[in-house]
């Protein structure tokens, strides 16, 4: 016989009858670096036909890269991995100047999806060494992104700094000629304690023209504080490897939020919505917004939801792709 109402004695969290109040975060997902880059590996398998190697991740996300994979991508994680004939793609996070150096070497056919605002990072760190100033790159050990900028400038002119304590131990002086850059996706908050750290250290350091962190992670970042503060969950699609999505984990949580990191709807434990009445709901830069619905749908399926978007900023960025793949 089929009960009027869903069993009075399923799990709370996945009463139907219960209402879920969904705050949505804009903007979200998808960033022009990312669109682009994604764009750069179709275009290239459209030109020169699969495969295409694509060295690391083209962006942080399991989605994006399975679904290049089917239309014929390799991914690999370094050039050695690449056949001499066939064509690569450097991923979105760029690369250090030895591995374009090593594809012209070997003469081989490369695409590079470095964002535009990574490279601008890029084109500063020569600048500076050129000025003759020690770098102090604000960043996180091993991130691709930092591989890749540390590695625009001769070994030992660029010094790693990952956190307010590391300033106290850097071994320079005020007499030393000092810049600072940052990583793309880091915490504004973290960040700017950092940077201010280091200007009380070092008052004579020189900072970058501009923000270095990208428009993308700033305005997601002020999403999630927009909306994290009226939510009991902050739901957050991204990899465990996406720099920019973990920082939205993060800017959640010292807001007093529970945030959780899901790469797809399957990851929801029902469990978390034991209590919770509304559910916040972003995805990092590298996360499609087909996850974001897959992730509406499947909260639809357990609660009454309704769903509204807070807007803390508009974005309208679009980068040229390279003039090898439109030509
Ligand atoms: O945030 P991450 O740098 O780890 O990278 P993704 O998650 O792939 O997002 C795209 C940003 C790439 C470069 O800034
Ligand atoms: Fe470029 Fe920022 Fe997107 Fe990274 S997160 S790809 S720097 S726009």
């Amino acid at each position: 016989m089929n009960a009027p109402f869903p069993s009075t004695d399923a799990p709370a969290s996945r009463d139907t009858r219960l209402p879920l109040k969904l705050l949505i975060a804009a903007p979200r997902g998808f960033c022009a670096g990312v669109d682009r880059a994604i764009e750069i590996v179709e275009r290239a398998l459209q030109k020169y036909g699969a495969p295409v190697y694509v060295r690391h991740e083209i962006v942080h996300n399991r989605y994006v890269v399975d679904s290049l994979k089917e239309k014929g991508a390799i991914f690999v994680e370094e050039l050695d991995e690449v056949p001499n004939d066939a064509p690569v793609v450097f991923s979105a996070h760029g690369v250090p100047k030895s591995v374009p150096a090593e594809a012209e070497r070997r003469e081989l056919l490369y695409v590079d999806a470095t964002c535009p605002l990574v490279s601008k990072v890029h084109r500063q760190a020569e600048r500076q060494i050129e000025k003759g100033q020690h770098i102090l790159f604000i960043g996180h050990e091993g991130h691709p992104e930092v591989i890749g900028t540390m590695g625009q400038v001769p070994i030992g002119q660029i010094t790693l700094v990952e956190t307010v304590d590391d300033v106290a131990n850097l071994p320079f002086t005020t007499e030393d000629n000092l810049s600072f850059l940052t990583q793309t996706t880091l915490s504004v908050d973290d960040t700017h304690e950092i940077v201010v750290a280091l200007q009380k250290r070092f008052p004579q350091i020189v900072a970058p023209k501009a923000e270095d962190i990208c428009y993308a992670t700033s305005n997601r970042q002020a999403a999630v504080k927009k909306i994290a503060s009226s939510c009991d969950l902050v739901l957050v699609i991204g990899a465990p490897n996406s720099s920019n999505s973990l920082r939205l984990v993060e800017v959640a949580q010292r807001l007093g939020t529970d945030s959780r990191l899901i790469q797809r709807a399957d990851e929801i434990d029902p469990s978390w919505l034991d209590g919770v009445g509304t559910v916040g709901l972003t995805a990092g830069a590298s996360a499609p917004e087909t996850l974001v619905r897959e992730v509406v749908d499947r909260l639809s399926e357990w609660r009454t939801v309704t769903e509204e978007t807070i807007a803390a900023a508009e974005e309208n960025m679009v980068f040229k792709l390279p003039r090898q793949l439109t030509e």
